[in-house]
């Protein structure tokens, strides 16, 4: 968990904060050292607590009669708080008036008697404690137990991104006051001391045997929230990584766990080497250490606030691009980028959306905001900004950024104008653009286009248009005041140039007008006879509608043998676009069950995951129907094929380097066992109950890696209580994050009432076994499981105040209880429980609100779609099994 590998993206590329002046501490005071010293106490005679030290050298920028900083649950020994200024000659007792807590805005506020003065420099000392509590956040702690021992084990870690690390020491905690870290650690002899830098010296400490401190190297400039260091006692492998300096780079892991950190040890290294190459900058640190937390599970999420879009989003997008430089041959870059893009024309089609880049208030709505929209489609969008600005302009522009803003605080315009500067330079932007205002139009917007382009097949001509593209009908379409600066390129059937992604045009908004449109009619398109494809490899982030003309000629393309002279990625996109316009009832289902139907002969994954998770949601609202079973003939018709064809559940010896074949196995693999097709369900029981014959099943397991959680919840789904007990006991045995994930996950497959029931109420109960961050699982895997979806409705309007009480301090997770409900909810009188509900209880979703609007607007979205295509689907499906 602790650095990820893109670190050296992130540690670099500092975003700056919009003003949103009313949680910001002033900025009358810039620290910029500081030494930190605590000492750690894992279940020894004192328990389980830290006490720390800081002594933060500051330079005060503005007359100022108080120091505020941050301070979150820490104990301040106040009376033994010290201020000084820094004379040439020592320094100088500044005596202190009082002292504050905000806890609303996490202050800590010292009044002085006298004046800071501009220009001087001030040493600040303070002493606190506080308890190390198992809350994930922060410093605290977490365990394991020893495979060999049976003991549990504790270690202690940080998470401070986004804003915790003020629950560790009072620290300055906003990512654009950086500082250098001179950090040293009171621990138990017995145990490693980590941290960003390398260890200096260790010494023992005077009045404790046994114990010591180990005192590390002065870091570089950088933001609190990167900051981490541990307690623990784990075991580690090395490799150095020939760069610009040798770097040290070590993977840490209980011993238990250390064969699983093999691979990490090989890549990461290699990573960062690309990184160093590809932006022709150095390392700026002499070793990396990274360490597996047995807590986490992989889905660990970065956070961060406001512009840092840039950094997650970049860093997204960077680490694809490494990982595409390694192993060209698993097409993971290509997979990536069309399932973000996918993901992004789900959620952002939301009136209760965000844009990427917000200003932020208050210190809860931080974590929410970084939801998928700021991961995904800040990565999106810079993808789309490197398609259009071309490889040569994207690497020197970004690279000349970051070597002009190293160590020192660079807004998102600073690397706006160095790609502006170099596309000119290398024309591949027309003078009169610039990068700023296309990409504020992308991320200043919730939202983006839907691209129309009819054609004119007489004159040869298209008229291009755009407008917001949103899931609700209803009401969102009458809102015009957007505009995209979209590029646009394109191809002909004759043409077939998938290549070239650099627009041949541009869709352009007024630029006296901010938000108004300029359609565009582009001139010299193909003859009549042949189609038009817009946004290659979906190098934009728009969707396309067609005239009905043009969807034909597609049609016919795709139904024929040549139908991949399209690319897979087009192809995924085509699917995409008319599934979504027959949703919104915009088109006619007719067009898009014709597109899917030509899946019978497809046998590449993007479209099919294009199509299959597309259709889920078809799926989700029609399952608890009467036509369900039309909808179940049509899906084995098109997945018959395809399951045939990738070998059903037996996997061959060698198998597809492409790492796209393995998730296009599990994908058709779970879809045609959750249908019913070939003989996915048999093979799944008969590979199952040979696990169970297993001598010793926790060492030995018949069922193919890739394919077990399609197995297993198969195989509870159509088992017993007997089945259902056997893998419990599995999770329990298992001390692998993600298996015990895919696990818990597999066991709310059950269609046993009572099985459910009893899983729902060990998911409140740590002593179960189940984990408090993965209580959420359960509960998602029950709720949208074949019979769990009342059952899981019920328990959470009973548990409520349980379930709230349970996840403290994180209820920000109740988002997972919310929303697998309310993706299968369809009438209005489903809307009207849900929203009472939540409205009754404003305090326990505060943490909440975005995942709950976004639920409520799907919930309505649902109905919509119940009232206007419930019965033509029907009678379309229908026309379908009669074929
Ligand atoms: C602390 O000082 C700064 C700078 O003078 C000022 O803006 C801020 O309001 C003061 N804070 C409090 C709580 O007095
Ligand atoms: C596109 O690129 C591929 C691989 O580089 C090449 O084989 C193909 O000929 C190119 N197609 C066109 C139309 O340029
Ligand atoms: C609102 O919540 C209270 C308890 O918090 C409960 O007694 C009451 O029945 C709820 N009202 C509705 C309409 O659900
Ligand atoms: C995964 C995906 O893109 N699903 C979408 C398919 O189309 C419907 C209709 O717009 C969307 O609601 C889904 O989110």
């Amino acid at each position: 968990m602790l650095k990820p590998i893109y670190w050296i993206a992130i540690c670099l590329l500092h975003p700056i904060l919009a003003n949103s002046a009313n949680y910001r501490l002033p900025t009358s005071l810039k620290p910029e050292h500081y030494k930190l010293q605590v000492v750690t106490h894992l279940g020894d005679n004192d328990g389980f607590k830290f006490s720390g030290k800081v002594w933060i050298k500051i330079t005060c920028e503005q007359d100022s009669k108080n120091v505020t900083l941050h301070s979150k649950n820490l104990e301040i020994n106040t009376k033994q708080l010290e201020l000084n200024e820094i004379t040439e000659d020592g320094s100088k007792l500044v005596s202190v008036e009082s002292t504050e807590f905000d806890t609303e805005h996490e202050f800590f506020i010292i009044y002085t008697t006298d004046i800071l003065k501009k220009g001087r420099q001030y040493e600040l000392y303070i002493p606190f404690e506080a308890e190390l509590n198992q809350g994930l956040l922060g410093y605290y702690r977490s365990s394991y137990v020893d495979q060999k021992t049976q003991q549990r084990l504790w270690i202690s870690v940080t998470q401070f991104e986004s804003t915790f690390a003020r629950r560790a020491f009072p620290c300055f905690d906003e990512p654009e006051m950086k500082a250098k870290f001179e950090i040293i650690l009171g621990h138990e002899k017995k145990y490693n001391a980590l941290s960003n830098m390398p260890v200096k010296t260790t010494s023992d400490m005077k009045d404790k045997p046994d114990w010591v401190w180990s005192h590390f190297e002065e870091s570089v400039p950088m933001s609190t929230y990167l900051v981490a260091y541990t307690i623990n006692d784990f075991e580690y492998k090395e490799s150095v990584v020939k760069m610009t300096d040798d770097v040290l780079f070590r993977i840490w892991a209980r011993r238990d766990a250390l064969d699983q950190v093999e691979y990490a040890k090989y890549i990461g290294p290699k990573v960062l080497k690309f990184y160093e190459d590809y932006f022709d900058i150095k390392f700026p640190l002499p070793k990396m250490d990274m360490i597996a937390i047995p807590d986490f599970s992989a889905v660990v999420t970065m956070q961060w606030w406001e512009d840092l879009w840039l950094n997650e989003g970049f860093a997204t997008y960077v680490a694809s691009l490494g990982v595409e430089y390694l192993h060209p041959e698993w097409n993971s870059f290509d997979e990536e980028s069309v399932s973000n893009t996918l993901d992004i024309f789900k959620f952002d089609s939301l009136k209760s959306s965000h844009p990427v880049s917000v200003p932020i208030g208050n210190p809860a709505e931080i974590a929410q905001i970084f939801d998928k929209i700021s991961y995904e489609k800040g990565s999106s969008i810079i993808r789309m900004m490197h398609l259009f600005l071309g490889e040569d302009a994207f690497r020197w522009g970004v690279s000349n950024y970051l070597k002009r803003h190293k160590y020192g605080n660079a807004a998102q315009d600073n690397l706006w104008e160095c790609l502006t500067d170099e596309a000119h330079k290398q024309g591949s932007l027309e003078k009169s653009i610039t990068v700023k205002e296309i990409m504020d139009s992308w991320t200043v917007q919730t939202g983006y286009p839907i691209v129309s382009v009819e054609r004119n097949y007489e004159k040869g001509t298209a008229k291009v248009s755009q407008k917001r593209y949103l899931s609700d009908t209803v009401q969102a379409r009458a809102d015009t005041e957007h505009c995209w600066w979209v590029p646009l390129s394109y191809t002909s059937a004759e043409e077939l140039d998938f290549n070239n992604t650099q627009p041949e045009s541009w869709l352009k908004c007024k630029s006296s007008e901010k938000n108004v449109a300029v359609p565009e009619t582009l001139e010299d398109l193909p003859k009549e006879t042949e189609w038009v494809i817009f946004n290659i490899e979906m190098s934009g982030l728009y969707k396309v509608k067609y005239d009905e003309k043009n969807w034909d000629l597609l049609i016919a393309q795709l139904a024929g043998p040549d139908y991949n002279k399209i690319s897979s990625i087009n192809r995924a996109q085509l699917i995409d676009d008319a599934l979504d316009l027959a949703w919104t009832g915009e088109q006619d289902y007719s067009i898009a069950l014709r597109i899917v139907e030509y899946l019978k002969h497809e046998k590449e994954y993007i479209p099919w995951k294009s199509a299959l998770d597309n259709l889920s949601s078809v799926n989700r609202i029609l399952r608890r129907s009467s036509q369900y079973g039309l909808f179940k003939k049509y899906m084995q018709s098109v997945l018959e094929p395809i399951y045939n064809s990738i070998g059903g559940l037996t996997v061959s010896k060698k198998e597809n380097d492409r790492l796209d074949a393995v998730k296009h196995k599990v994908l058709v693999a779970s879809w045609s066992c959750r249908f019913a097709v070939g003989d996915c369900e048999e093979k799944s029981k008969e590979l199952f109950s040979k696990w169970m014959e297993a001598e010793d099943p926790n060492k030995m397991n018949p069922v193919p890696l890739d394919l077990r959680s399609v197995v297993y919840c198969t195989a509870v789904r159509l088992g017993g209580e007997k089945e259902w007990n056997f893998l419990w006991n599995r999770y329990a045995a298992s001390n692998v994050g993600t298996e015990k994930v895919m696990i818990l996950s597999s066991l709310g497959c059950s269609r046993e009432i009572w099985l459910l029931q009893r899983y729902l109420d060990w998911s409140l109960d740590e002593s179960s076994g189940v984990r408090k961050q993965d209580s959420g699982i359960v509960f998602g895997s029950i709720a949208t499981g074949d019979i769990g979806f009342h059952l899981a409705k019920s328990f959470l309007i009973d548990r409520i105040d349980d379930i709230y009480a349970f996840l403290q301090p994180d209820t920000s997770r109740l988002a997972r209880y919310i929303k697998p409900l309310a993706i299968q909810m369809i009438t209005t009188k489903e809307y009207d429980e849900l929203k009472t509900f939540v409205e009754n209880r404003t305090v326990i979703f505060e943490k909440a609100t975005q995942s709950i609007s976004q639920s409520l607007e799907t919930v309505e979205i649902n109905s919509q779609w119940q009232a206007k295509n419930y019965a033509s689907i029907g009678r379309i499906l229908n026309d379908f099994s009669k074929q």
